[in-house]
């Protein structure tokens, strides 16, 4: 019996084997759980599909979470495949490549608009969507990163994106807590996703956390699956609106260790 044994989850933002998805859907499947899978454009199709047929999966819909009437489709499609949903993960963010650098303030109005539009509101959205579908015990899941709470350079829009997504979080947990619905987010470390690749300064970024962080370890995407596991099962029961931090505990330190003699 696996810790998901008998759940239905959907998980959206699949993009490749290296996505966060990726490493929580190869988790939940382990665990037992049901998948469906869902992905931004027909651009991903050719990369997802074969990642579903290798955890026999066979609910894979087109979701652009820009458009209404798109996540109204995939819903409609997941309540006539499934009847019910037990579980179901966000793991989707996206700012114009403009925003991700130099000064904030430089930050468009149009951009501010489309990074909280598809980083944030999507996840209210489909918490919406989803909701009459959605079974007492079940548990929504979302990614952010510490860029919410402190400055990481260059993550500029999306630092402020991700502390509305994670306030979200807690709102949303209000919400649906009556329905024995629980809601959480997941902190990750950085990871080499694609989401991450082309981020100006991002491989010193990745090596500066590992020296920094207690551990002196990076993180993997299965770590967040295992997590996510957790946080999606019934071992997680009454823990709802939570930020969970996946990070070799980086979030903790206050200043780097400081340098042994003779190093
Ligand atoms: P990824 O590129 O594999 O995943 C991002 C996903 O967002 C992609 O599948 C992409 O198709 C999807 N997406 C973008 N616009 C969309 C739209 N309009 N409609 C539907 N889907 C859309 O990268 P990832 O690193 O796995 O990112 C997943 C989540 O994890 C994001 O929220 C990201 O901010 C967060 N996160 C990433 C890191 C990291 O270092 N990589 C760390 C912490 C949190
Ligand atoms: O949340 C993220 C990735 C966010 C992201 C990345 C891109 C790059 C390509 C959102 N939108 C886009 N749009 C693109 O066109 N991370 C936590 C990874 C990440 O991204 C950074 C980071 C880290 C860490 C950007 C700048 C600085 C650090």
């Amino acid at each position: 019996m696996g810790l998901l044994s008998g759940k239905n989850a959907l998980i959206f933002g699949l993009a490749n084997d290296k996505s966060i998805a990726w490493g929580i859907a190869q988790a939940f499947a382990r665990e037992g759980a049901t998948l469906g899978f869902s992905y931004a454009g027909e651009m991903l199709e050719k990369r997802v599909r074969p990642l579903a047929a290798q955890l026999g999966v066979n609910f894979v819909e087109q979701c652009d979470v820009a458009s209404d009437e798109q996540i109204a489709a995939v819903a409609e499609r997941a309540r006539a495949h499934f009847g019910e949903i037990d579980i179901l993960v966000h793991s989707i963010g996206f700012a114009n490549k403009d925003e991700l650098q130099g000064q904030f303030y430089n930050t468009s109005r149009a951009g501010f608009h489309l990074a909280m539009d598809i980083s944030v509101f999507s996840f209210v959205a489909l918490a919406k969507a989803f909701q009459p579908i959605m079974r007492p015990g079940g548990a929504l899941l979302t990614l952010t990163y510490y860029g919410s709470v402190k400055v990481a350079p260059n993550y500029n829009m999306m630092g402020v994106a991700k502390a509305a997504l994670e306030s979200s979080t807690r709102y949303l947990a209000r919400d649906f807590g009556p329905q024995g619905i629980r809601v959480n987010a997941i902190s990750a470390g950085p990871l080499r996703t694609l989401a991450a690749m082309g981020v100006t300064g991002f491989r010193e970024m990745h090596k500066n956390f590992a020296e920094m962080n207690p551990m002196h370890e990076n993180i993997s995407i299965d770590d967040v699956g295992n997590a996510a596991v957790y946080l999606c099962s019934n071992w997680a029961a009454h823990v709802t609106g939570e930020i969970h931090y996946v990070d070799s505990g980086y979030n903790i330190m206050a200043a780097p260790e400081p340098e042994k003699k003779g190093e």
